[in-house]
């Protein structure tokens, strides 16, 4: 008989050795967050890179933190400033801290402490190709990815590109974190299917925290 008592326990949901899906782990969060990225939107505004290959990149990105992810003709860095707009990042806000570090935890990293968040905003259409996340100096450091709004299918491969990938579909709430033996894999997002979803409209949100120059490697850390 099934128990009359859910568990309060998030289902977790193995993708590879080291990486987990936490189904709807962010829920609660959820307005918080999508408010939170409308005011870092107003300071570090949404804007589509240009990759160093010259290729504008249809997914709109724009960060939070000590320093955000960018690319353009010269590669992909982290930067302590926003180049469009010559100032410093938005702060990250203490209530996404804790949600990355709460996230990290239940997948069996400890002691996260993210210095970047990596906003992403897909219209219908937006994809992402299959890359790595080789930037980031911490290649201990999970990444913790939240996605918000419109459903979408997240591509989880191997280590090299050509290695086959799983597809799995990521919904409002749901936390993925990687790290460990799953930190280099391949992953990308499939073309956002259009739709309409009650907290974003006709948008899907992801948030990836990661520890970008913040370095528990043992190599020193820089200057930003
Ligand atoms: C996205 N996410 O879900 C794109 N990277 O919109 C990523 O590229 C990603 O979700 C590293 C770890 C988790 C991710
Ligand atoms: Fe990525």
């Amino acid at each position: 008989m099934p128990s009359l008592f859910p568990t309060l326990a998030t289902p977790v949901e193995q993708l590879a050795e080291g990486a987990v899906l936490l189904r709807g782990f962010a829920l609660a969060d959820a307005t918080d967050l999508i408010d939170a990225i409308h005011s870092v939107a107003l300071v570090a505004p949404f804007r589509h890179l240009v990759t160093p290959g010259g290729q504008r990149m249809s997914v709109a990105m724009t960060n939070c933190g000590d320093v955000g992810w960018v690319s353009d003709d010269h590669g992909y860095r982290y930067d302590a400033t926003d180049p469009e707009t010559g100032l410093r990042w938005p702060t990250l806000p203490p209530r996404f801290l804790a949600l990355a570090s709460r996230a990290a935890s239940a997948a069996g990293f400890p002691e996260f402490l993210p210095d970047c968040c990596l906003v992403n905003r897909y219209d219908p259409g937006a994809r992402l190709t299959l890359h790595q996340d080789r930037n980031e100096r911490a290649t201990v450091a999970p990444i913790v990815s939240v996605s918000l709004g419109l459903p979408a299918t997240f591509l989880f491969g191997g280590l090299t590109r050509s290695a086959p990938a799983a597809r799995f579909q990521v919904e409002h709430g749901d936390v993925a974190v990687w790290g460990g033996p799953a930190r280099m894999r391949f992953h990308g997002v499939l073309p956002l299917p259009d739709g309409e979803h009650p907290a974003t409209g006709r948008l899907r949100f992801n948030l990836t925290f990661r520890e970008a120059v913040r370095c528990r490697n043992g190599a020193p850390e820089g200057e930003v």
